[in-house]
């Protein structure tokens, strides 16, 4: 087998991250100059998507090659929710374990954790966690930064548990436990208001979704996650190193998604407060992993993919500003929509590929999906895949090396309420959908709309202009294509 190819895989997923936050796709308000240097040094793709405009059918996506209408549990899962990978199912990094890599998990999880079978004890081992799925090591946060348990789980254990003080979890609506401070009970431990939810337990000073007691010496600072999550994901490459193993990394950064509370260096390093300031935060993770991998001096050898889980959102429940010191920055670019949406603002991400040794520099406009990376990795690898392994994952790979301009055929996203979007050409086609056209908390156009509608995304990238009553045919021969995506066969 051709072994020249075999470069070390970083995945850096970053979370509500927007088409147009970083100065390489356009920001000028938000400086991003590591980020900057791995799009200097690789190809920028200005047509890539996630698989849904919400974090846990997207990261189920990437991670199996599977369409998320295929498991009915991806949907944003609670905090004590179970996992909703069956661990029969291939996993990506399953097939880097298969082609003999180190594989690793660092950061937020959000696909649930445990079998099911009972509610999660925190306090003892988790029977189903990233290790049983393909990860050599994991070290993550169950949910989000906004739900509880606000903890670190490392193999199957919370890190830091105490035995004294242990740790009950809840997702009731009436709080269950008495003597935990709540958001209406103790506004005077609040350190940021919530502008709408949130208003469950307080843990650090912030209102959060679900209640949790106990636990105080596992607690995370919000402030640290950010380099606790960095200094894993560092000492994963160096084990990796030090072991001679070519490795796979799944490093999925909680930023710039809410709470956002950057550490006190980041704090006021744009005039966008708190939302710029994690971005810079983010950045900055990115810059020391590859100072890194230039010191292990296999920087060459490493291809590093840089996206977004879905599109961005500016008041995404906390009062944390972002609207009042957004100024003339547009998270979403030129793209209608954000978070949430059926819009391309929900879908269409930042999506960024550095190996010096493989990939050329420059800008592609082929068409992928994040889920095409594990058909394209398994290429890559030369490893076959079962034919019941990531059903929906096209090869790219001649695409993720710059050697094919054009990408897949057609795609299909979704928005939060599972509604479709059918990307083909350079049309995007939004189904007809019931709900209202806006979300109101968040301000964000939803797409959802009962008429069809059709936009053609070369001339008119905003999608301001629906031409469905023009090409009635075009509407059809796109209705029946989703028809076949959402009816193909699970096993193919
Ligand atoms: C929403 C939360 C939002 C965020 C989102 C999940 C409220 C009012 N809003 O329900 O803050 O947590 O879920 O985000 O609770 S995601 O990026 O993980 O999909
Ligand atoms: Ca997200």
């Amino acid at each position: 087998m051709d072994t020249t190819n075999r470069c070390n895989v970083i995945i850096v997923y970053a979370d509500d991250l927007g088409f147009g936050d970083l100065s390489c796709y356009g920001s000028h308000r938000i400086h991003t100059p590591n980020l900057d240097r791995l799009c200097a040094e690789g190809l920028k793709f200005t047509d890539a998507y996630a698989a849904s405009a919400v974090c846990t059918p997207s990261r189920y996506s990437i991670l199996t090659g599977r369409y998320p209408f295929r498991n009915n549990r991806a949907h944003i899962l609670p905090g004590d929710a179970g996992c909703i990978i069956d661990p029969g199912l291939d996993t990506m990094p399953r097939l880097f374990q298969r082609a003999g890599y180190r594989t690793g998990i660092v950061g937020k999880w959000h696909l649930g954790l445990s079998d099911g079978s009972a509610p999660i004890d925190w306090n003892q081992e988790i029977n189903l966690t990233p290790i049983d799925l393909g990860f050599d090591e994991s070290f993550i946060f169950p949910a989000t930064a906004d739900r509880v348990p606000c903890v670190y789980v490392e193999g199957r254990s919370v890190v830091n548990l105490d035995p004294q003080d242990p740790i009950s979890v809840s997702y009731d609506w009436e709080c269950p436990f008495d003597d935990i401070p709540t958001y209406h009970k103790n506004p005077e431990l609040l350190k940021m208001k919530s502008s709408h939810g949130h208003d469950m337990s307080i843990v650090e000073g912030i209102g959060r979704i679900g209640y949790m007691r106990g636990g105080r010496k596992a607690i995370w600072k919000d402030e640290d996650l950010a380099e606790t999550f960095l200094d894993r994901a560092i000492r994963f490459l160096e084990d990796s190193h030090r072991q001679n193993q070519p490795f796979f990394l799944y490093y999925a950064v909680h930023q710039p998604h809410v709470p956002r509370v950057p550490s006190p260096r980041f704090r006021g390093a744009t005039a966008l407060g708190p939302r710029g300031d994690v971005i810079a935060e983010l950045d900055w993770c990115v810059g020391e992993l590859l100072k890194e991998l230039e010191k292990l001096g296999i920087l060459e050898d490493t291809m590093i993919i840089f996206s977004s889980d879905n599109g961005p959102v500016l008041d995404d429940g906390y009062e944390d500003r972002a609207y009042e010191l957004n100024g003339t920055h547009r998270a979403a670019g030129p793209l209608r929509g954000g978070k949430y949406s059926k819009f391309d603002g929900g879908t269409r991400i930042p999506f960024l590929v550095s190996c010096p040794k493989l990939v050329p520099r420059g800008v592609s406009h082929a068409l992928i999906g994040q889920m095409d990376l594990f058909a394209s990795f398994a290429h890559m690898l030369g490893m076959d895949l079962a034919p019941d392994s990531a059903v929906d994952s096209q090869d790219m790979y001649a695409a993720l090396i710059g050697e094919d301009p054009v990408g897949r055929e057609e795609l299909m996203v979704e928005d939060l309420t599972c509604g479709k979007m059918l990307r083909s050409g350079n049309w995007t086609y939004l189904s007809p959908s019931q709900g209202a056209p806006f979300m109101k908390e968040v301000r964000i156009e939803t797409g959802l709309s009962k008429d069809p509608q059709l936009y053609n995304m070369d001339y008119d990238i905003g999608q301001q202009t629906n031409v469905a009553y023009d090409y009635e045919n075009a509407v059809k021969e796109m209705e029946e294509r989703l028809r076949k995506i959402l009816e193909s066969d699970r096993t193919r």
